[in-house]
């Protein structure tokens, strides 16, 4: 950090671009240069709460080699060398491309790809794609969020988020790291407070994670087998008689189906499946149906699998006959506060036919699912089917190393006629773009948190300090852009329009938002007693007739995980707390705090492989193989190998596009099967096996193979 002589003044605003954001910011700053970042004891959410990478975050602003001007590639894609341009040539340079391919293969042969949603950026691409005419907004939402959003709409009307404002007697961790990844960004200081409170703590993790040290049952489940593991749990609470009898006859439909269908799992035969103790499902179900109310903190391994749609049914199926659904301290139905609805804002209305147009749709998944799973758009691309697919606008994503199966990421690139992408440093996938675009970032521009994120609340992110020179917030970039290749009658000035726009039905100017730091939505339970659930009959199905037509089950069904021969251990990932998904590897101060990638085996696992603690491993999957380094540890579960996921080297050469398959844990992630409902592929659960690599020193991995 840049020290000055001016004086220090503090800015409040909130966290971005680290995970989700929610932590209130009490940022320092002197001059230009932030120096120093805190946690706001009176934030809402956090109150004083901030992790490492949030007080760190500063250096992504200064680093000395955080992308300065736009860049035009000027040898082979992939090649390493750019020239610089002026911003002019570059918004020029895309507009004309993307004009010309919509000329000649139609709009929707151009694809808007993002990442994790981290601000309104999001929001504003989906405009971009929509008013360009092209359906295709390609995201990460076939392995984030949207299983769970939509499976919950289709079943109970909304999508049931744990409720930490009010309190609550258990909290169950499902496949959620919430101190490691704030889950969504508002949930890991809400949940350390109902502990503190006094709330029994359950955890359903094959790793013993920081919270299962403290929780009165820890599940260390066979990755993948959740859905078993919840099956045996409602067996077990309908036929003890556990649930809220009066819940089920007046709010449920399906109740007598449901159980007639859990009666095949009895508990030794969900131990069997999702490898826990027959008397630990027992005690897992007793405990949840009798704490009333019981949060369930669902995390991403419910929805990281083909059979995400049964998982994510199961468990609401949990939540339902116990009552927990929209009451307070159970899973909610967020409110949101007033602001413009997502539909007005993404301008829905100018591309009607999108849900039969979008890639997806030709592949049966589920028509609410708005954004295109990567693996349908990489087959699009390098099959032309169903149609031609020839270029992209990427922007706050780094794909070689997030999406699945990233040798056929890679393939399809590579395939493409043009790529733009807009980025804070050079990364792979930049690595592979013809023009690349300098973004400014968290801190440097006003921006409003948790919008459409479905938790009842938006954030005000006011700038602390101004970008460099000629570093432009995407909000700016894609107003630019969309007055160029669309109807400029659309698009405001510049990104500022938007955010107004956005907050235009609340009544407030970015200003005073700033001023009120957060907006609330109406704090409201059991809704439905009055009006019945926003689902066709009024009631939480149960069993979910509608899904036949989807060519999926109305009750949730279990599917083994798949098993391959010659491939005796469970591959499985967590997120690394110093770090956001692939992004970050380059901030110094973070990298000191996690070095390399590291896969966390058990130490029974780790002796009979000859593999001690620090060794370089290769972890091989039928897909292929990455080198990380082992870490013993007996917070494993034994036959389960827990790699880090998002890894590259920005040290490494750009014509090796930074050492991009050496320990990326999406070289192992196949795309061949993926599940009906969302076009996901198996990301944790997979059969893998793991050796010693001979010839490496401990700090393992680095430059080779
Ligand atoms: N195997 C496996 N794969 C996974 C997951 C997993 O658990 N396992 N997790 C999945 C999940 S949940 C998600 S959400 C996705 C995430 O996938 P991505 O969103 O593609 O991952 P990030 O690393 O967050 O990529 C963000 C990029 O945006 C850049 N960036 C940061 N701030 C800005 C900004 O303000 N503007 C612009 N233009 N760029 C910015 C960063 O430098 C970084 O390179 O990955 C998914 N992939
Ligand atoms: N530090 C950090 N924070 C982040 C992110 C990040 O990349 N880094 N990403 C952000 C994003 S976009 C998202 S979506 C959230 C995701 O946040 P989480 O849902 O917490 O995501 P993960 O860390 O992928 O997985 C959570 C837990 O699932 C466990 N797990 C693995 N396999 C299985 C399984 O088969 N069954 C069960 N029950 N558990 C399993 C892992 O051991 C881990 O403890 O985090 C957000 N916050
Ligand atoms: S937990 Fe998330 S929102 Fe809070 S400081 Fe850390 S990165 Fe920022
Ligand atoms: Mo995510």
């Amino acid at each position: 950090m840049t020290l000055s002589k001016d004086p220090i003044h503090w800015i409040r605003t909130h966290c971005s671009r680290m995970d989700h954001g929610g932590c209130a910011l009490l940022v320092g700053v002197s001059g230009n240069a932030i120096v120093k970042i805190k946690g706001d004891p009176d934030g809402y959410l956090n109150r004083g709460y901030a992790c490492l990478k949030g007080m760190r975050a500063a250096e992504r602003l200064t680093h000395p080699d955080r992308l300065r001007h736009p860049l035009r590639r000027t040898g082979a894609r992939g090649g390493g060398r750019w020239e610089r341009i002026s911003w002019e040539t570059a918004l020029a340079a895309i507009a004309e491309r993307l004009l010309e391919i919509r000329e000649r293969h139609g709009a929707r042969a151009v694809a808007f790809c993002q990442g994790m949603p981290k601000g309104l950026e999001h929001f504003a691409l989906i405009r971009l794609a929509n008013l360009f005419g092209s359906p295709n907004l390609v995201a990460v939402q076939d392995v984030c969020h949207a299983p769970r959003e939509i499976t919950g709409l289709h079943t109970c009307g909304f999508y049931p988020v744990a409720d930490f404002h009010n309190p609550t007697s258990l909290v169950v961790l499902w496949g959620s790291n919430i101190t490691a990844t704030n889950e969504e960004g508002m949930i890991a200081s809400g949940c350390l407070r109902s502990l503190a409170g006094g709330a029994d703590l359950m955890v359903v993790d094959p790793f013993r994670t920081e919270l299962a040290e403290r929780a009165a049952l820890w599940l260390p489940v066979r990755p993948g087998a959740d859905a078993a593991l919840a099956l045996s749990m409602l067996h077990v609470i309908i036929g003890e008689g556990l649930y809220d009898a009066d819940f089920v006859e007046n709010h449920a439909t399906g109740f007598a189906d449901l159980a007639a269908h859990v009666a095949a799992y009895p508990p030794e035969r969900g131990a069997a499946l999702a490898g826990v103790s027959a008397e630990d499902i027992v005690s897992a179900a007793r405990l949840y149906a009798r704490s009333r109310p019981a949060a369930i903190q669902w995390g991403n391994a419910i929805e990281q699998s083909p059979s995400n749609f049964d998982a994510a049914r199961a468990l609401i199926c949990l939540m339902a006959i116990c009552g927990n659904l929209d009451a307070p301290g159970g899973n909610i139905h967020a409110e949101e506060p007033p602001a413009l609805g997502l539909g007005p804002f993404v301008r829905a209305d100018r591309i009607p036919n999108k849900r039969k147009e979008m890639i997806h749709a030709h592949h049966g998944a589920i028509h609410r699912l708005m954004t295109v799973p990567p693996t349908y758009f990489k087959r699009a691309v390098l099959t032309g089917k169903p149609y031609p697919v020839k270029a992209a606008y990427v922007q706050c994503s780094n794909p070689l190393i997030t999406w699945a199966n990233s040798p056929e990421t890679k393939a399809a690139l590579m395939a493409l006629d043009f790529i733009a992408v807009s980025e804070l440093f050079m990364t792979p996938t930049a690595a592979l773009a013809d023009i690349v675009l300098p973004a400014a970032t968290g801190f440097e521009f006003d921006d409003i948190g948790h919008y459409g994120l479905g938790h009842g609340i938006l954030l005000a992110r006011p700038r602390a300090v101004e970008p460099p020179p000629e570093c432009r917030p995407d909000l700016d970039i894609l107003t630019r852009l969309g007055a160029m290749i669309t109807d400029p009658a659309d698009w405001p000035a510049d990104g500022a329009g938007l955010i107004e726009a956005a907050l235009a039905p609340a009544g407030l100017d970015f200003a005073a938002f700033a001023e009120k730091g957060y907006l609330k939505g109406p704090e409201r339970y059991y809704k439905y007693r009055e009006k019945g659930f926003s689902t066709p009959d009024g009631k939480v199905a149960l069993r979910l007739d509608g899904a036949v037509k989807m060519g999926l089950s109305p009750l949730p069904e279990y599917r083994e995980p798949p098993a391959a021969p010659d491939f005796p251990l469970i591959l499985t990932s967590a997120k690394d707390p110093c770090y956001l998904h692939s992004s970050y590897r380059w901030m110094t101060r973070l990298r000191e705090k996690s070095p390399r990638p590291l896969a966390r085996l058990h130490p029974d696992t780790a002796r009979d492989h000859g593999i001690a603690d620090g060794d370089p491993i290769r972890v091989e999957t039928p897909l292929g193989a990455i080198i990380q380094n082992a870490r013993v540890t007996d917070r494993a579960r034994p036959g389960v190998v827990v790699a880090a996921y998002g890894w590259w080297f920005p040290e490494a050469s750009a014509d090796a596009l930074y050492d991009w398959d050496r320990a990326n844990y999406n070289m192992l992630t196949d795309t061949e099967t993926v599940g009906k409902a969302f076009g996901t592929p198996a990301l944790k659960g997979i059969p893998c096996r793991i050796a010693p690599v001979d010839g490496l020193d401990g700090e393992g991995a680095r430059g080779r193979q």
